[in-house]
């Protein structure tokens, strides 16, 4: 016969009743939002109903943020890599800015949100450019959470374009590579006003980084949690929040 084993609850913070520290939210947290799909599928409804659904959980998730005082929040909402799925769900994904900021933009504006990205923006639909400039523009002034959208963004194309840029630089002022830190590494990054991610958090189970921000992850917590992401709510960022709090607690006294 074989031992049953413990079954040892995942991701349960250290006290389950503790209480969040409002005084020590993390100051960056980025999101992997992944099992759109999966949730679909186990609906048996079309995958795009995943992405919509998945779009319902960034306004909840904000909203969120905001109130506990999350400073940035960074969201990992198209890949370079998924232009390879099908056209007519790229094509409806594409089309999430434009629908989410038309029922959104309003609120955002009221919670004093300030809307950025990171990606290479050029390669996106006119549309969809359009929307996202105008979220920009109309939120630039805001001083509350920065809500940073990863779209058409990935790891290693970013650090290759760094890399670019700094050759460029280097060589058009006849500088030798002594010049290249990782501070000036850091500067040419998509990501060079904001401090690194402190909590990194992927949804549906999968224990991969998957070329989001592999370089500004070198000394974040990693939680990964079960949820898909149109099922993850307010209940679940407070716990993965507290689950980084008690890893704090045990690591960070020294
Ligand atoms: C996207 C919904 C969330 C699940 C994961 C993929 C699909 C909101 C936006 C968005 C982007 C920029 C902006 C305002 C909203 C978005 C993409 C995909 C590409 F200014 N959701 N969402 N963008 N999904």
């Amino acid at each position: 016969m074989f031992k049953k084993l413990n079954k040892k609850k995942k991701n349960q913070p250290i006290e389950s009743n503790s209480e969040i520290d409002l005084h020590n939210v993390p100051n960056h947290v980025a999101i992997i939002m992944d099992g759109n799909g999966r949730w679909a599928k186990q609906r048996k409804l079309p995958r795009i109903k995943g992405h919509y659904q998945g779009m319902q959980t960034i306004k909840k998730i904000t909203k969120e943020a905001s109130d506990l005082g999350i400073k940035y929040l960074t969201l990992y909402a198209f890949s370079t890599e998924n232009w390879t799925r099908p056209k007519n769900e790229v094509n409806y994904i594409m089309n999430l800015p434009v629908n989410f900021l038309k029922t959104f933009l309003p609120e955002l504006i009221e919670n004093n949100v300030k809307v950025e990205t990171i990606g290479f923006l050029k390669e996106l639909p006119k549309a969809t450019l359009e929307a996202i400039d105008k979220a920009k523009e109309k939120t630039k002034t805001n001083t509350g959470l920065k809500l940073i959208f990863a779209i058409n963004y990935g790891g290693r194309a970013e650090i290759v374009h760094s890399v670019k840029s700094i050759y460029e630089k280097l060589s058009s002022e006849g500088s030798s590579s002594d010049q290249i830190t990782e501070q000036m590494i850091n500067e040419y990054l998509m990501t060079h006003s904001y401090p690194d991610p402190d909590l990194l958090i992927r949804t549906s189970g999968e224990q991969r980084i998957s070329n989001f921000l592999i370089w500004q992850v070198s000394y974040s917590e990693f939680i990964f949690n079960e949820k898909f992401w149109p099922d993850f709510d307010k209940e679940e960022l407070i716990n993965c929040i507290k689950i980084y709090q008690s890893r704090q607690r045990r690591f960070g006294g020294l």
